[in-house]
């Protein structure tokens, strides 16, 4: 029997792309903007790592997971249900000439082509950590620029209290759509966020990782990236961007909802029905370590949730 090396294990190549990342963020930390350009994303990166060190606050956790770990242990269930299946079947997702449209609750709606969008956004590195409600995580160099920035210039009226997002629903690039392996997965995938979490400045929409485009499998070309709360509200392949009056519908909510709330917010005093949330296994670790109130970002976001009760509104 021949056995699959474990996820952990680095190859040369992994090693060669992470020194070469450390060095470039070294560069630039340094002011040497210019020095190395390894793609397109690369070049568009903005040269402010104010933000990497604003929330580098605790930097003995942020140990940044590698590049393969990140790309090949995913959730994406438009390919299927377990990990290995997004790497292997996601090249299927064809980005050139994706348009995203932005409407409902605005003044006028609009519709914004993937590399119009790299053009108008300043792009930012965040090194975040990111865990699943199934308690485990990793941290991960997104690129990627601000939601509020997209808000700002899509303009919502005094009726836009929420934000609601959908994956682009095509059977050709997301096979599962058509068939859902799991019966009653409900496609195409949405989430939500209210306003005030959407403006947050610690929320992404990433288009990038480790100075690459996204890779397929992490939700190319534009996904949202929502730190403190659990991975499910971090929707991917995003192709409509709707203001709305009420809370919108999520997929895990109408999944199972006494399992998965709208807030999702990182909580580990607040159990899963089924398992405990107090500890995460951080990929690429064999130990568990303590999950942090808000994932980390508490003094970042706990003012959103001032007065509401946390157990009720999971
Ligand atoms: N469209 C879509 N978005 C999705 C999912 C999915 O199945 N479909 N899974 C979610 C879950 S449960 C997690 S943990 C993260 C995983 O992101 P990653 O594979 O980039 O780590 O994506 C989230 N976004
Ligand atoms: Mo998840």
């Amino acid at each position: 029997m021949y056995l699959k090396k474990p996820s952990w294990q680095l190859s040369q190549n992994d090693v060669t792309d992470e020194n070469l990342f450390n060095n470039r963020r070294h560069f630039l930390k340094l002011g040497a903007a210019t020095a190395i350009s390894t793609s397109a994303i690369t070049e568009l990166l903005a040269s402010d790592y104010a933000n990497e060190l604003l929330y580098k606050k605790d930097s003995s956790d942020l140990v940044l997971n590698s590049f393969k770990q990140i790309s090949s242990y995913n959730n994406f269930y438009e390919f299927g249900l377990d990990k290995d299946s997004p790497a292997e079947l996601a090249h299927t997702i064809r980005t050139e000439g994706w348009k995203v449209e932005i409407g409902g609750e605005v003044a006028k709606p609009l519709t914004l082509d993937i590399d119009d969008i790299m053009k108008r956004f300043a792009l930012e590195e965040r090194i975040y950590r990111f865990r699943c409600v199934e308690a485990w995580s990793m941290v991960i160099p997104w690129i990627g620029f601000k939601l509020s920035d997209l808000i700002k210039l899509a303009n919502p009226n005094s009726k836009a209290k929420y934000v609601a997002f959908q994956t682009k629903y095509d059977e050709s690039m997301f096979p599962q759509q058509k068939n859902p392996s799991w019966g009653n997965v409900p496609f195409p995938y949405v989430e939500g966020l209210r306003l005030d979490e959407a403006m947050n400045e610690l929320t992404l929409l990433a288009v990038g990782l480790y100075g690459k485009h996204l890779p397929k499998q992490n939700g190319a070309p534009i996904r949202l990236v929502v730190p403190w709360k659990y991975g499910f509200k971090s929707i991917k392949s995003i192709d409509k961007i709707t203001f709305t009056e009420h809370e919108p519908p999520t997929t895990w909510n109408k999944l199972a909802s006494h399992e998965y709330g709208f807030y999702a917010n990182v909580n580990p005093e607040v159990d899963h029905p089924r398992w405990s949330q107090a500890k995460e296994r951080r990929i690429g670790s064999f130990f568990k370590i303590p999950t942090k109130m808000f994932n980390g970002y508490e003094k970042e976001v706990a003012s959103l949730y001032s007065g509401m009760d946390l157990r009720k509104f999971y």
